[in-house]
């Protein structure tokens, strides 16, 4: 029997190094022999894909629940495919997931049980790589752009929400190092993660997100 591939997925506030950590771990595990894909959310390109990016783009204007609910459709949408992946041998890293969802819904003022309702039941990650960096040092990495949530407050309360989601699936990683020195500490919790699922066996997939 095919051994199932891991889902890897990587969380942080806006300008933590999230995609450029992701492409490389991919890359790298990748060369070591391990079937593995790159997944994005929100992944634009579908219909809610491409409601989500006007609105990012401010193009367009949604109510903030109506946003939030796309965010998570986008994310169900995905899911047979992703979970045949998974259960076929390949490794899906993914560049953020329900946890940005909660926190920046959160962080604009809508409850946080609220928040978390439409995304309960979707695979659950093995392991969350949380790409952590203070607001001043993300500043620093060539100030916010032009979209709708990269603004100095609310990322500030982005982070704060984001720590509320904390379970024992997370590896903290300090961002802040350089992209060199942020990628050896991926890889070396990556390898103690698998490590220890080579002793102890690795869990059925399942859609157990937050149940
Ligand atoms: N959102 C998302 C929701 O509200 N709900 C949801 O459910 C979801 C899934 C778009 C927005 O949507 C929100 C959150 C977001 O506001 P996105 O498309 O993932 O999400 O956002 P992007 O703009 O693509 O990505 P980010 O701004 O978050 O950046 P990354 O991916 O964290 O950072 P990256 O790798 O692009 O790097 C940013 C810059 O920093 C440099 C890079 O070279 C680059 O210039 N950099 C470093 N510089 C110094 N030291 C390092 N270690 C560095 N690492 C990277
Ligand atoms: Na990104």
């Amino acid at each position: 029997m095919v051994q199932r591939g891991l889902l890897i997925v990587v969380e942080g506030c806006d300008r933590s190094g999230k995609s450029t950590q992701c492409e490389n771990l991919v890359a790298k595990l990748q060369q070591t022999g391990n079937d593995t894909e790159l997944v994005k959310f929100p992944d634009r390109t579908t219909q809610t894909g491409k409601m989500i990016d006007s609105y990012l783009q401010q193009k367009s204007d949604l109510d903030d629940h109506a946003i939030h609910l796309l965010f998570s459709a986008n994310r169900w949408e995905a899911m047979k495919t992703l979970s045949e992946k998974l259960s076929t041998g390949t490794t899906l890293v993914v560049d953020r997931y329900a946890f940005s969802g909660v926190a920046f819904s959160s962080a604009k003022g809508l409850d946080l049980e609220w928040c978390r309702n439409p995304d309960i039941g979707l695979l659950t990650p093995d392991i969350v790589l949380f790409l952590d960096l203070t607001i001043d040092e993300a500043e620093k990495r060539g100030g916010f752009g032009q979209e709708r949530y990269e603004k100095r407050d609310l990322q500030i309360k982005v982070r704060d929400e984001f720590t509320k989601l904390q379970d024992d699936t997370w590896k903290f990683i300090d961002a802040s190092q350089s992209k060199d020195q942020v990628q050896q500490d991926i890889w070396d919790t990556i390898k103690q993660f698998k490590q220890k699922s080579t002793k102890d066996g690795i869990q059925p997939l399942q859609f157990n997100l937050w149940k």
